[in-house]
């Protein structure tokens, strides 16, 4: 096998830091902490386009194939990095899960002590099995996500923790890179990009992506920024922050943005939008991209679409536009509102050839 100067296989992804290092805070000497993030695929879709009666271009960046299946992993490998680089021992989050889930995962791998936070009741199975598995001290609060933020906040200012929410600076340079992987896959940039807002560190990564990418001349011109919250949690959308935000795509269960203005720089720098999508349009884009597509997605992640769904009756889209979405994380995380959202149940039969057969129809 042949070997790199680093000693890993010639051949390989070795994460995106490594890849994209000319545009991040990193250095020979910096220790990289990586499970080979990045590097997700951009996948075309035509049977949802013909479904939802559009007349352009869709590509899903599926950031759900991660390795802690969310998009996360992006700042997260920059993030605890850059913690070890400065001799931090304890990092901290509050999270509605992904964010856990990878905090989780990087501090195992860089031997950091992780405290993760997360609202009791309120976050999906897979990524509270994360957290776990990867050995976090895992604290549910009687509480939402921006409480929870609010605490790790104050921790912070003791200088005892490192705070690896998308507040650090870092998380953010690490996200920006799928922008660059999205103008490289495509040899140029979109024309639209949509994505789920929450706590709105990502819009505020991708813009910047975007807009280094097309300084640095890699691509000319770049993507209308079109972010989605859910109607229950809208603080952008409505203008306000919310006090008790709901909706059942518990990833954006978020009242107070911490990257508020992240998200309106990005949709009014990029003459885009902000939108909402409720509930119910929410889980129709679920379930739609699943059966026509094959790509299982979290709930978040439906909230793009179903803006994309009424961006079309709305006739905001111009016809032979080029538009990337980000799927940002697995559908596997949810399985409960899955099932509870599939419109079919199991058909259960006794063990033999002949009620199988009927089942069928054969
Ligand atoms: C699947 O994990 O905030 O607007 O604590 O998990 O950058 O917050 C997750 C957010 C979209 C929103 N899609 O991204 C957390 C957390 C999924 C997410 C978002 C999240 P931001």
């Amino acid at each position: 096998m042949q070997l790199d100067s680093s000693n890993q296989p010639i051949a390989y992804w070795k994460g995106l830091i490594h890849q994209y290092a000319s545009f991040l805070p990193v250095t020979a000497d910096t220790p990289v902490i990586s499970l080979h993030e990045g590097n997700t695929p951009l996948i075309k879709l035509d049977r949802f386009v013909s479904a939802i009666g559009g007349d352009f271009d869709l590509y899903l960046k599926f950031e759900g194939l991660n390795p802690t299946a969310s998009f996360k992993d992006r700042g997260m490998t920059m993030a605890i990095t850059k913690a070890v680089e400065k001799g931090a021992e304890v990092v901290i989050c509050a999270s509605t899960g992904n964010t856990s889930a990878s905090a989780a995962a990087y501090a195992a791998r860089a031997n950091l002590k992780c405290v993760v936070l997360l609202p009791d009741g309120n976050i999906a199975m897979g990524k509270l099995a994360q957290a776990l598995m990867y050995g976090a001290q895992t604290i549910a609060i009687r509480g939402n996500f921006d409480q929870a933020l609010d605490i790790v906040r104050q921790l912070g200012e003791t200088g005892k923790v490192e705070i690896v929410n998308s507040i650090n600076p870092f998380r953010i340079e690490g996200q920006k890179t799928a922008s660059f992987e999205i103008c490289d896959q495509l040899g140029r940039a979109p024309d639209y990009h949509f994505l789920p807002v929450g706590n709105a560190g990502n819009i505020t990564a991708y813009w910047k992506g975007y807009r280094e990418y097309e300084q640095a001349g890699r691509v000319k011109g770049l993507p209308h920024m079109c972010g989605y919250q859910a109607a229950g949690s809208a603080p952008i959308v409505d203008g306000h922050p919310i006090t008790a935000p709901e909706t059942l795509a518990t990833a954006i269960r978020i009242g107070n943005p911490a990257s508020w203005q992240g998200a309106l720089d990005a949709m009014q720098q990029s003459s885009g939008w902000i939108d909402k999508v409720t509930d119910e349009a929410i889980v129709e884009a679920y379930k739609l991209v699943a059966n026509t597509e094959g790509i299982f997605v979290e709930p978040a992640c439906a909230a793009p679409l179903a803006g994309l769904i009424a961006s079309v009756r709305a006739n905001r889209i111009p016809a032979g536009s080029l538009i990337t979405a980000t799927m940002t994380g697995h559908g596997l995380k949810d399985p409960d509102r899955a099932i509870s959202c599939a419109a079919q149940k199991p058909d259960l039969c006794d063990a033999n050839l002949d009620s199988v057969s009927r089942l069928i129809g054969l």
